[in-house]
């Protein structure tokens, strides 16, 4: 027995999105999404770089399947494409779309791996974009009739659908930091982008429960980071209570309290008479699965300069840091203990994505030593391990990512996979990191 046995029917997966892996991106029918555009147009992207072919998922999705089993893979979280399934966002079905999430789907199933659908991430279509994308309410309309298609296509075989991946990114990093799709930087967009993919995710959940042929649990994802101060100065702590309530409350409290601190900064406040109907924080708050993304913690002094929240991140001394972030193992227990402490929510708790972008690449035998991401994994698993300890109901740890792949603005420089790929032949090499995790999986557990 490991030392640290996680509870029976405990789910060990991986997960990854379509635009990050799938590729073809112009092929069957599929239409264009603010990502195509985003990573097309020059300068946006490091080194220029698309997922026009990605790892080529769409066209090698039975090896990745089998490099699942090979992991010994108990679930899979992916995303459906809105634009191979609704080309133009509303309106005529494309059926080949479809037709390839339900081969994926068979294919899963019949290796025995659990397929956990997520319906956003990120690619929204150029056509809604236009018409304002998430800064339109309209969109969130869309959004649940897309829900409503894709759970006709998978309620008879799916048992989880998460309507969204990071909503917060998704609004704030496309609509306020601009280093997403669609690339503003207006914090009013951003706010209002929002507060309607949060209205989205009500109207979907509605959607699915009135669609769905059999019972399925309805998720949403969300990047939660715990914020600590830089020093015990006043506009310090200051500082990082406003940074909490920008990017954790302002996702939390609505999906679990039906309140929003979006009035506690100044452009919230003028918008929130005209941007929150009445009705929609009801709508908002119905979840059964709360997928929980940790990768690192912030640290906030206060700067005046920075808007919204006048607060700038700080990179402490002393801990060991990745390619993006500083490695803070204790921040997912913290997240998930203050999650369960503070809003003692109902549904269920998963962690939906963790993970670490380190250099790697293969030795001159072919293999791949990442000791750096076993330790990570190992250091976070315990984590998560302790809180269920202490008594959080974290269901589930779902590593990002299955295979290396795009990694949005920054293209295919990190990678954060437990299988490598070469990008110019597209061959697939499991590291020693899923080959570690696929001993966890077996043994359900690690040594500490
Ligand atoms: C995320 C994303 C992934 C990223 C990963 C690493 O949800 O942020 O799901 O798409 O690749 O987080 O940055």
């Amino acid at each position: 027995m490991p030392t640290l046995t996680f509870p029976k029917d405990f789910v060990w997966g991986a997960a990854t999105s379509a635009y990050q892996i799938e590729g073809a991106w112009n092929e069957d029918g599929r239409g264009m999404s603010i990502w195509d555009t985003f990573s097309h147009t020059p300068g946006k992207v490091a080194n220029n770089e698309n997922g026009d072919v990605a790892v080529d998922h769409y066209h090698r999705y039975k090896d990745d399947i089998r490099l699942m089993t090979e992991l010994g893979l108990k679930a899979y979280r992916f995303s459906t494409a809105w634009t191979r399934i609704l080309p133009d966002g509303t309106g005529k079905v494309n059926k080949k779309g479809l037709d390839f999430y339900d081969r994926l789907i068979d294919e899963l199933l019949k290796k025995k791996i659990e397929p956990y659908v997520c319906l956003f991430h990120w690619d929204l279509p150029q056509a809604l974009q236009d018409k304002g994308g998430w800064t339109n309410r309209d969109t969130a309309y869309a959004f649940a009739d897309y829900a409503r298609i894709v759970t006709g296509l998978v309620s008879d075989r799916v048992k989880v659908v998460f309507t969204h991946n990071e909503p917060w990114v998704a609004a704030i990093v496309g609509h306020f930091l601009g280093e997403h799709a669609p690339g503003f930087k207006d914090p009013v967009q951003g706010i209002k982008a929002l507060h309607h993919l949060l209205l989205s995710h009500g109207l979907a959940y509605e959607a699915i429960r009135a669609s769905a042929k059999k019972p399925v649990k309805i998720g949403i994802t969300l990047n939660l980071n715990p914020v600590y101060p830089a020093s015990d100065s006043k506009k310090d702590r200051e500082a990082a209570n406003r940074t909490d309530a920008m990017l954790n409350r302002s996702v939390l409290d609505p999906l679990l309290k039906g309140t929003t601190p979006i009035q506690e900064f100044a452009v919230g406040k003028m918008l929130s008479s005209s941007l929150i109907k009445d009705g929609d924080m009801g709508k908002i708050k119905q979840l059964d699965l709360l997928g929980v993304n940790y990768y690192s913690r912030s640290v906030m002094k206060y700067d005046a300069k920075f808007p919204l929240v006048s607060a700038a991140q700080t990179f402490p001394e002393g801990n060991e840091y990745s390619g993006m972030w500083e490695i803070f193992p204790t921040g997912i227990y913290e997240i998930l203990m203050r999650v369960s402490k503070d809003y003692k929510p109902s549904c269920e708790l998963m962690v939906t994505e963790n993970g670490i972008p380190v250099p790697d690449g293969l030795d001159f035998d072919g293999r791949v030593r990442d000791e750096r991401r076993i330790r990570y994994l190992e250091s976070h698993i315990a984590q998560v391990h302790r809180a269920v300890q202490d008594g959080v109901p974290v269901k589930g740890y779902f590593h990002w990512s299955l295979t290396d792949n795009f990694e949005w603005a920054l293209g295919y420089g990190p990678r954060f996979g437990l299988v490598y790929v070469d990008y110019k032949t597209l061959k697939r090499t499991i590291k020693d990191s899923g080959r570690w995790f696929a001993n966890v999986i077996r043994r359900n557990g690690l040594d500490a």
